[in-house]
């Protein structure tokens, strides 16, 4: 292990800022960022990294952990495109030690991880167990030591499968039974992680998990999408008020992915499910959360779950709000779509995207925050994760050149500054991701980490992009408690 942070020493002591713009791979040592290409962020930004339990733990059977949903998904032929699964993914149980050195070494202030739940109640209820909770007390120990600040998410999609067998999101009761689960972690770790993010990405996992079926559970249809992202809406307000009554001094939030929905023509048909597309990807959780109602758009489809009290609960006060921001949707009408009659569409031309196809806007994230700042009440807002998909190179002299990535981040990043510019509360960025992790569908073959996971040995190797990042970090001071 000591080999490996020496090359990641002497990489950050060799790094100096690199080359941009990028287009062609940097085979060169990195050069210095021009300086108008410099991201300008104020003193107390906050900088972090951002994982999950299910894509970087591993040690799926181990410290008295039962199966996932994404346990049973992975391990479903055909549902993983690489074949891969979260069995072993980056062993970050067994190597958050050094994980947690590595961060230490980049000069991440802060770092957003996700605690599982069939870690801490493997039935999905009733008995808590110890161990579980001993591994995360190890973990927030281990990044307080190196000045870390923890920021904790409580729901990132992995699902106690027990619970599923119970109805998952689709029973009402999950809204208690979060809440018990989030009193439980808050009870044992409270008194040092102090951001608490409720849910991931409440509509992601709704219409994918829920609605298209390609993530876990794999359940599909309107109607079970509709159930699914009422419940979780519910959830986070019966987490938040479950956890509110167990501590006052931690700051509670929600993470949502939003992004700028754009129609794919100027055809009437294609504007009407841009509006409807943005509405379930977007309002769906904004609307409940910050107006206490759902989008008109759709209002007449949740009607028939709500019941006395649920849109008070849904409307809890947040001390933030987690922004997941990848990237702008193009939406066309599609009758056979199960979502709204909506789908993804045409990209206008020469739009740059990332391996996945992703179109890439760093305008889209200004436009984002903004929108939070004019409809939303401008909340205290976190990037809890932006990043990019790239085939990346092998390493060279101990570094993965990844041109495309670096410039994806500076790119974002000067948007932070201008968003900031703008009026705009935004409080600090967690890149996704850290480390090479396990891509939910797409397997362990898609790449966003930073640092790169060789899985079959779990070598970590530093990134140009995590070189970069770590430059920007130790160039801008230490950020503040958010
Ligand atoms: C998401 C999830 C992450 C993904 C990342 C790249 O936003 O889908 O929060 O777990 O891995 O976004 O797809």
């Amino acid at each position: 292990m000591l080999r490996r942070r020496d090359l990641l020493l002497s990489a950050l002591a060799a790094a100096s800022l690199p080359a941009l713009p990028v287009t062609a791979r940097a085979q060169t040592p990195l050069t210095p960022l021009p300086p108008a290409g410099t991201p300008r962020l104020p003193p107390d930004f906050l900088w972090g990294a951002s994982t999950s339990a299910y894509q970087i733990e591993g040690a799926v059977a181990e410290g008295g952990r039962k199966p996932s949903i994404w346990d049973v998904f992975s391990h479903t032929p055909g549902r993983i495109a690489d074949g891969t699964n979260g069995d072993v993914a980056c062993d970050h149980y067994n190597r958050y030690a050094d994980d947690v050195a590595l961060m230490g070494d980049l000069g991440l202030q802060a770092y957003r991880f996700s605690i599982a739940w069939p870690r801490v109640m493997p039935d999905g209820t009733g008995a808590v167990n110890a161990a579980g909770l001993d591994f995360y007390d190890r973990l927030v120990d281990a990044l307080l030591a190196r000045g870390i600040q923890p920021m904790a998410c409580l729901y990132h999609w992995d699902l106690p499968q027990a619970l599923q067998e119970r109805g998952g999101w689709h029973n009402r009761d999950i809204a208690d039974w979060f809440a018990d689960y989030a009193r439980a972690s808050v009870r044992r770790l409270g008194d040092r992680v102090k951001p608490w993010a409720m849910l991931n990405e409440p509509s992601v996992h709704a219409i994918f998990g829920h609605g298209f079926g390609n993530h876990a559970p794999g359940l599909t249809g309107w109607d079970s999408y509709v159930k699914a992202q009422h419940h979780l809406n519910l959830a986070q307000g019966t987490g938040i008020a479950a956890v509110r009554a167990e501590r006052s001094d931690l700051k509670l939030g929600t993470v949502l992915s939003l992004q700028p929905i754009f129609p794919s023509s100027q055809d009437a048909a294609d504007i009407t499910a841009a509006a409807r597309f943005d509405a379930c990807w977007n309002t769906i959780n904004l609307d409940p959360l910050f107006h206490g109602r759902y989008p008109a758009l759709f209002a007449d489809d949740f009607a028939p779950l709500i019941k006395s009290g649920d849109m008070e609960t849904i409307h809890a006060p947040v001390d933030f709000l987690g922004v997941n921001y990848y990237g702008p949707s193009y939406i066309k009408h599609d009758p056979a779509a199960f979502l709204a009659q909506a789908s993804w569409g045409a990209v206008p031309a020469d739009t740059p995207h990332t391996l996945l196809g992703w179109p890439i806007s760093a305008q889209g994230m200004v436009d984002v925050l903004t929108r939070l700042r004019d409809d939303y009440g401008n909340p205290p807002v976190f990037i809890t994760e932006n990043g990019a998909c790239y085939e990346d190179p092998a390493p060279v002299d101990g570094v993965v050149q990844d041109p495309e990535r670096t410039e994806y981040f500076r790119a974002h990043l000067v948007a932070a500054g201008e968003a900031i510019a703008q009026g705009c509360a935004l409080k600090g960025y967690y890149a996704w991701s850290l480390l090479d992790n396990f891509e939910w569908a797409e397997g362990e073959r898609r790449r966003f980490g930073m640092v790169r996971v060789d899985f079959a040995t779990q070598q970590r190797t530093p990134k140009q992009s995590g070189l970069y990042l770590s430059q920007l970090m130790k160039a801008h001071g230490s950020g503040k408690a958010p």
